[in-house]
């Protein structure tokens, strides 16, 4: 098994949620990427990836982005180029924030959340958000590069009470 000695390079990761019922407001999930840096590995993301962007090295790109959920398939697609990312980065997160207006909206209010990740056709994990369901968003993934240049993947679900963007700046922050 080579892939285990090259670590993780390309990643795919695939969001999808069910609409919400008809005359009721959106339901729009984001996938959220933040890149940290050797010098700040818990600290100030170098990129934060969301909505219809990708991070300036373009090494992150949101493929597919959705407000609603509507339509068949995965809803939002992000796909992380691991392996092209300059050495000075080494720590990706990645989470799942559902937006807040208007109202509180957490995980157990939409049905059919799911989200995978998969690099080609390995998956390395999928999970439905049951664990969080009173969370309004949830990190999914972290990936660290090791001391020879190797990214690993490691499943990391936690769930946060906060909108995307205040999410965005705590999903880095150091598990006590
Ligand atoms: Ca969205």
């Amino acid at each position: 098994m080579s892939s285990l000695n090259k670590g993780v390079e390309k990643v795919q990761v695939a969001l999808k949620w069910d609409p919400s019922p008809s005359g009721a407001p959106p339901h729009d999930l984001d996938i959220i990427a933040a890149v940290y840096s050797a010098d700040d590995p818990h600290g100030e993301p170098v990129h934060l990836v969301h909505f219809d962007r990708r991070s300036p090295d373009g090494t992150i790109t949101l493929n597919r982005d959705s407000r609603t959920g509507l339509g068949f398939g995965d809803d939002e697609v992000m796909t992380l180029e691991l392996h092209r990312m300059a050495s000075s980065y080494v720590r990706v997160m990645v989470g799942v924030a559902i937006q807040q207006s208007p109202g509180r909206k957490t995980f157990g209010d939409i049905t059919n959340t799911a989200v995978r990740i998969a690099e080609g056709y390995t998956e390395l994990a999928r999970h439905d958000f049951s664990a969080v369901s009173g969370s309004t968003a949830a990190t999914v993934a972290e990936f660290t590069r090791d001391g020879s240049g190797v990214w690993e993947f490691r499943e990391d679900v936690r769930g946060f009470d906060a909108d995307p963007d205040s999410f965005a700046t705590l999903m880095g922050a150091a598990v006590s």
